[in-house]
């Protein structure tokens, strides 16, 4: 199969595209993004600089590469889009629409388009939050992830046409660094603990979230997207847990391998956003209809995380 990512430069993107590449060869994932991206993503296969509001160049590349699966990874994420919530909406909704719109004009088999916690809200109930459940964000991003899940939804009601989505956690991970969510935090601490030996957080000890280390979010993306069409009774919104902690906690999992680390708590504005999400979700749907079932918990990704950091910080990559 032929695949096109949005949004390649991103802190999903990046490894995403190496892993599609690595399961369905290096020409036939075609990386694009608005900027330039990581040189293993530019190095290993086909790039293109794609605006994902210009539809007109999207359906270029889709024809120049007879794209049959598009992976919408392209965002502006919860902390960016709360400074600037007109371009939150602009990006999220007409990048998706015309993701959409071109996957009926141009016949393509496949589109995966993440949503995320932020679908969430204040009134959504916060432990093990069920997969039907209110929907009412008070973030741009939260907003444009709901109306994305309709939207998606509608593409596949109205049109039979095959797209999938997961409501993605916070993403821990170490190649891309994250830019302009709230659960950044849970990637920042590792850095800090590793070159300073010390972290300013932006939310309060006790906050908690959904969290995942990237092999399993590139699992759960990959797993959804190849599953059956006929397992599929929900397609668009699948809750993916995997672990849960707190800020304390995370911090612990860390002081055990660096015990002189310290941490600081000075939330922000990043704290309301946090407090609107919840503590952990009930991903039951995701593991019924297509095997969900995540491998890392806290202990085994920090023991990854530190690791990993370690070295780039050694070389002086950060
Ligand atoms: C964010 O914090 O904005 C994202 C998300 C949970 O979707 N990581």
């Amino acid at each position: 199969m032929r695949i096109l990512i949005t949004g390649c430069s991103g802190q999903i993107g990046t490894e995403l595209t190496v892993a599609l590449r690595n399961i369905y060869g290096n020409d036939q994932v075609i990386a694009s993004d608005i900027k330039e991206a990581a040189p293993e993503v530019m190095q290993s296969g086909p790039f293109e600089i794609l605006d994902v509001l210009d539809k007109e160049a999207m359906r270029q590349i889709i024809r120049k590469y007879q794209v049959e699966g598009i992976f919408h990874m392209a965002a502006i994420l919860s902390a960016v889009g709360e400074g600037n919530p007109m371009l939150a909406w602009n990006v999220n909704m007409n990048g998706l629409i015309n993701v959409l719109e071109l996957g009926r004009e141009e016949k393509v088999e496949r589109i995966l388009c993440p949503s995320s916690i932020a679908a969430f809200g204040p009134e959504t109930p916060v432990d093990n939050t069920p997969q039907e459940t209110v929907l009412r964000p008070t973030t741009m991003y939260g907003i444009t992830k709901v109306a994305g899940e309709l939207l998606c939804n509608y593409y596949v009601q109205k049109y039979g046409m095959d797209v999938r989505g997961l409501r993605y956690p916070g993403i821990i991970s170490n190649a891309t660094l994250p830019g302009g969510g709230t659960t950044d935090y849970a990637v920042a601490i590792y850095y800090d603990a590793v070159k300073f030996g010390k972290y300013e957080c932006f939310v309060t000890a006790e906050t908690t979230l959904p969290m995942m280390y990237m092999p399993d979010c590139l699992k759960a993306t990959i797993d959804l997207f190849q599953a059956p069409k006929a397992n599929l009774k929900r397609f668009v919104d699948y809750n993916v847990g995997s672990m849960s902690f707190d800020a304390a906690t995370l911090a612990a999992s860390i002081k055990r391998y660096i015990p002189e680390f310290e941490v600081a708590y000075k939330p922000d504005f990043h704290q309301a956003i946090a407090d609107s999400w919840p503590n952990s979700v009930d991903d039951s749907a995701a593991r019924e209809e297509w095997g969900w079932n995540p491998e890392y918990d806290l202990d085994a990704m920090t023991r990854d995380m530190l690791q990993a950091v370690k070295i780039k910080v050694e070389k002086g990559e950060y």
